[in-house]
Formats: structure tokens, sequence, C-alpha cells
């Protein structure tokens, strides 16, 4: 079987991809990705070689190359992890969200219709269910919670998931789609808050924290992800979604204080910062039908996988090094210079 993967040069496609060729070594893997900011080619070194594995560059949103690299591949299954993923960004520039995000998405799938496939997986995310109240301990996302987007990132991702599931309803398209929670682990981009957490302290830099730093994250480790979509490309239904979280709700503030605790840095680096327009205040996933229809459950306890991933960034310096030396900085000026 050849297996497309798109976004796999970033964090969750690339973790999947290493997680995808160690269990099914007979499968021939095609990554398709742009190597926006986000994607990182340095990640991909440990396959690059291998017979079984092949980069592409390109845009999902450049219907000639998706249809092309369609035609000489004819992949039987497409997992779309490409996308823009970055809340902050979505708010400082909406457009490349919608384009990639909904246009890369229909691109895909019109090549997914036209020249056939036996099953398109849409990544999604817990976000296109806006957020629940702090004060409500008792509800949980299932699948059929209303979407209801904050940031222009989640609409883009929403957007995407319902233009997915009308291929299935209109076309008979084979799609699944997974909506999951906060991700962590190797090989996220330090934009992201645990990995910029991380590296802040072992620079002796200030930790950020928006607003109150209460907001609540359910998270989960990389590879608990990957497993999940796994099931469901073998036995999902199509034209389901799948909640995917492992009840790990946190709030920011105590992961913070468990990084320092962790890197034996003090509490005092801390600093609250202006809060994210249009902040989430809790996420938290009701994983019960990806239980009880495929038999999933998280296997990595957070202790464990929080511990594992610190380990993983003072053992990776290089990789991380590469990326906070170069436009990075900018980036890291433009969101944080002035943010009181
Ligand atoms: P990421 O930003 O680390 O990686 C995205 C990848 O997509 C990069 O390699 C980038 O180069 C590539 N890409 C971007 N635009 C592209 C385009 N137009 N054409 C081809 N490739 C393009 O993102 P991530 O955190 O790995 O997230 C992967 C997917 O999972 C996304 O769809 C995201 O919405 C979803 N998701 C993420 C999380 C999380 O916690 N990170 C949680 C739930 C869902
Ligand atoms: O510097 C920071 N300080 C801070 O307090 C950053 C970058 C974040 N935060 C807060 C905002 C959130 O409450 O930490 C929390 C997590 O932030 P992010 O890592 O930006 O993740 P989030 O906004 O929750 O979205 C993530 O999970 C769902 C991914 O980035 C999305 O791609 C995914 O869909």
């Amino acid at each position: 079987m050849t297996i497309l993967v798109t976004g796999g040069a970033g964090f969750i496609g690339s973790n999947f991809i290493f997680y995808w060729m160690k269990g099914h070594p007979e499968d021939r893997v095609v990554c398709l990705d742009k190597l926006t900011y986000a994607g990182n080619l340095s990640t991909l070194k440990p396959v690059m070689e291998h017979p079984k594995f092949r980069f592409v560059r390109g845009d999902i949103c450049d219907r000639e190359v998706v249809k092309a690299l369609f035609q000489e591949e004819r992949p039987e299954v497409v997992v779309n992890f490409a996308a823009e993923s970055h809340v902050d960004r979505s708010v400082t520039g909406p457009e490349v969200f919608l384009q990639t995000n909904v246009m890369g998405t229909a691109s895909l799938l019109d090549a997914c219709r036209e020249l056939g496939v036996e099953r398109f997986h849409q990544v999604s995310t817990d976000e296109v269910y806006g957020d629940l109240p702090l004060d409500r301990p008792e509800l949980f996302f299932i699948e059929e919670t209303p979407l209801h987007t904050s940031s222009p990132y989640s609409a883009s991702k929403a957007a995407a998931d319902l233009l997915a599931l009308s291929y299935h309803r209109t076309y008979g398209l084979p799609v699944t789609i997974s909506r999951c929670s906060n991700n962590y682990g190797g090989y996220q981009f330090p934009e992201k808050f645990i990995p910029l957490m991380i590296l802040n302290a072992l620079r002796d830099m200030p930790l950020p924290v928006y607003g109150d730093g209460l907001n609540v994250r359910d998270w989960l480790y990389v590879e608990d992800h990957c497993r999940a979509i796994e099931l469901i490309l073998q036995r999902g239904r199509t034209g389901e979604v799948y909640n995917i979280g492992g009840h790990n709700e946190r709030q920011n503030i105590d992961i913070v204080k468990l990084v320092c605790k962790t890197l034996g840095k003090p509490e005092s680096l801390i600093s609250y910062v202006a809060d994210r327009k249009g902040h989430d205040r809790r996420y938290a996933i009701d994983p019960e039908k990806i239980h009880r229809e495929l038999g999933w459950l998280p296997e990595t306890p957070f202790d464990d996988g929080i511990q594992r991933t610190i380990q993983w960034y003072l053992d990776n310096k290089a990789w991380w090094e590469e990326i906070v030396s170069g436009e990075y900085q900018q980036y890291y000026e433009k969101m944080y210079g002035n943010r009181r």
C-alpha cells in the first residue's frame, strides 16, 4: 500500500511517519510538504534514504502538483496533516490559514475524488468546538458538540472538516476525521507552549504566560495520537468523526512550574504577559467513542511523557538551535517584544 502523508515535515506528521514506517514496513510512504517555517527537512533525516520513503516538496494548494503526484503514486490512503497550525499567527495573519487549511484541503479532496482513494483522513482539532468554562468540570467535547470556533485558525479547521464531510455525503468519498486535543513530544516547533517554555527556561529567558495562566489544555503525547489515527485508518467508519484526548487537563501555569522544577530553574523566570485575543479557556475531550469502537486508550502518562519530551529537547540541541537562531528570532521579537 502507498500512504500519502501531507505536512510530514512538521511535528505530528513526522512523528506519524516514524510510527507508521516502524509498524508497517511493507508500505510505501510519500510525504508532501511545502516546508514552510514549520516544516523541517532535518526532522526527516532518519527516513530520507529509506527505500520505502519519498519526500516531495510541494504545496497542497497547488492543484497541478497534487494531481501529478496522485497520478504518479496512486496512494490508497491520504492523511492530511498539512496546515498552518499556530493560533497566535492566525490572529496576526488569517489569510494563509484560509488558503492552506481550507483551499489546500479542498485541493486534496478533489484529487482523491478524481483519482480514487480507499481513505482520506483529515487531521483536525478539538479547537473546532470552541471552549468550555472553567467552572463546569463535568463538561467535555463530544463529537456532536456544535462547532463554535474562536480563532481564524480554528475557523479554518472547522471549514475543512465540513468540506471533507460534504465530500463523503455528496460524492461518497471515504472520509474520516479525527479531532485531537493538544499534543506534546519531540520535534514540536518552539513557537508552541511546551517547547517554548522548555527552550526559554534552558536559556534563562522569561517564560511568557498569557493572561492569568489558568487556561486549561488536555495534553496528549504525540505517539498516542499517531496510534489513534492508525486505528481509525484500519477500522474507523467512513463519514465519522473521532475525538482523541487523554483526560489529562492541566492549567498552563502548572506546566510552566513543572518545567522549571525539572530543569532546576527558578519560578522567577515566569512573566505574565498580555492575554491572547479570543483565548479559549478550557479544552477537554471525551474520547469515549474511539475507546468504544476502536479500543483506543492513551498509553503514555503525562508525567512520563513530559519528562521524555524535556529530555528530547536536551538531547537534540542541534535541531532546535538551528530554528531559534534563524527567522524565529524576528517572530519572537514581534510576538513577545512589547507584550505587557
Ligand atoms: P506543524 O505546524 O508542526 O506542521 C505543519 C506542517 O505542514 C509543516 O511541515 C509545514 O511545512 C506543512 N505545510 C504547511 N502549509 C503547507 C502547504 N500549503 N502545503 C504542504 N505542506 C504545508 O503542525 P502540527 O502541530 O504537526 O499539526 C499537524 C496537524 O495536526 C495540523 O492539521 C493541526 O491542525 C493538527 N492538530 C495539531 C495539534 C497540536 O497540538 N499540535 C492538535 C490537534 C490537531
Ligand atoms: O507563549 C505562550 N504562552 C502561553 O501562555 C504560548 C505560545 C502559549 N500560551 C498558552 C496559550 C494556550 O492556553 O498556552 C496554551 C497552549 O498554547 P499553544 O501551544 O499555542 O496551543 P493551543 O493554542 O492550545 O493550540 C494547540 O492545540 C490545538 C495547537 O497549536 C493547535 O494546532 C491544535 O489544533
